[in-house]
């Protein structure tokens, strides 16, 4: 005889601190660890029960990208195509123009996106470019999308300018663990990046902060990055999780695939330590099959990036994620 496996995940949920409104901000690794390690229909089992106390199960944020500065950038992040210390093909741009990034906000609403999150390929912007990038976050909420800009490290200056123009979120990911993280960036360290995220948050902007598996990294790492996130003072409200797309040209050309379990591993532990946040399917879902994402959306991944295109590289697009979405009756999150 089974015994009750609902109550068992319960209580199991509650040793590992995680029942009612399960906010911790204490974790250590090797309570992540045990977690992770579990047999995976547990694992996955506790996973759907965190996510089911915060969600509806069957529901999926839908966020559009869109490059609104590409490439010529000067940091050395080792799996970038839009680094100008690699030799990636990506012809650099200068700054969109205005209308060009609302005609894609519109075309993102009308294919269900919520979210218009864009991106710059700056260490962190300057002075100067801050008026079009504060006109662009108040024409894009003007038309009732959510506003989500990642800029690179952010001043003092920069956020409250931000903060004043109305953006909701702001993304700057960890990218991997801190032990980790000087073998993929130099230019920047793991430090500075908490440093922009307590900026950000402090400010009143809401936080999009989450990393890459397959950086070349263990397991220890990305359970270490996700211990990181879970405890900041506060949650991010997003956490995208990225599966490296590897670009010809880059340090990581040629990096190992990230094995789809131990990706699938790593959402559930997201899910897990960040009950209420929004952990993102994010890169890499062009090279991953409809039955990896379907394992990802059971273990509490509740958004994605859709359209054809992330930043430079290739997105599923709207057809294939209809047709996924109608396999797995799984419906957009509505917009505000
Ligand atoms: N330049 C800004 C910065 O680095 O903060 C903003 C844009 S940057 C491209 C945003 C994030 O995208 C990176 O921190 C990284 O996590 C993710 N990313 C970039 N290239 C990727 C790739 N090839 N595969 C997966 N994720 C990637
Ligand atoms: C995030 O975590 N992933 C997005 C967004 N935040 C900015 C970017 C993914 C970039 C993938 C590679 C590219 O398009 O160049
Ligand atoms: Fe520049 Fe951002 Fe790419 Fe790093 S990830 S090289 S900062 S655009």
């Amino acid at each position: 005889m089974l015994d009750n496996p609902t109550r068992e995940a319960v209580t199991a949920a509650s040793d590992m601190g995680v029942e009612r409104d399960g906010i911790r901000h204490d974790w250590t690794r090797e309570a992540a660890q045990r977690i992770y390690d579990l047999p995976f229909n547990e694992l996955l089992f506790r996973a759907q029960c965190v996510h089911r106390s915060s969600f509806d199960p069957n529901t999926v944020q839908k966020c559009q990208l869109l490059s609104i500065k590409t490439g010529g950038c000067p940091e050395d992040c080792s799996y970038c195509s839009q680094s100008s210390r690699y030799e990636t093909g990506l012809k650099a741009s200068k700054m969109m123009a205005l209308e060009e990034v609302l005609e894609g906000a519109r075309a993102a609403k009308a294919n269900g996106a919520t979210r218009y999150c864009m991106g710059a390929a700056w260490r962190g912007p300057k002075q100067r470019d801050m008026p079009a990038v504060l006109d662009m976050v108040r024409e894009v909420k003007e038309m009732g999308l959510e506003t989500c800009m990642t800029l690179g490290m952010l001043t003092d200056e920069d956020v409250a300018q931000l903060r004043s123009a109305g953006l909701d979120y702001y993304n700057h990911n960890v990218d991997t663990s801190e032990r980790y993280y000087s073998e993929i960036i130099t230019t920047r360290t793991f430090a500075d990046r908490i440093e922009t995220l307590e900026r950000v948050r402090e400010a009143g902007i809401k936080v999009c902060s989450g990393g890459i598996l397959g950086l070349g990294e263990t397991d220890a790492d990305r359970i270490d990055m996700l211990v990181t996130l879970a405890n900041l003072p506060e949650h991010p409200d997003s956490v995208p999780i990225n599966m490296l797309m590897a670009i010809e040209g880059t340090p990581l050309e040629g990096a190992a695939k990230v094995d789809g379990i131990a990706f699938v591993r790593a959402i559930a532990l997201a899910r897990i330590m960040m009950p209420k946040s929004y952990v993102r399917l994010s890169a890499g879902r062009s090279e991953m099959s409809d039955e990896l994402q379907a394992w990802c959306f059971f273990a509490g991944a509740n958004s994605i990036f859709c359209g054809e295109q992330l930043l430079t590289a290739d997105n599923p697009g709207e057809d294939a994620d209809d047709l996924l979405f109608a396999k797995l009756g799984l419906k957009a999150e509505a917009g505000g």
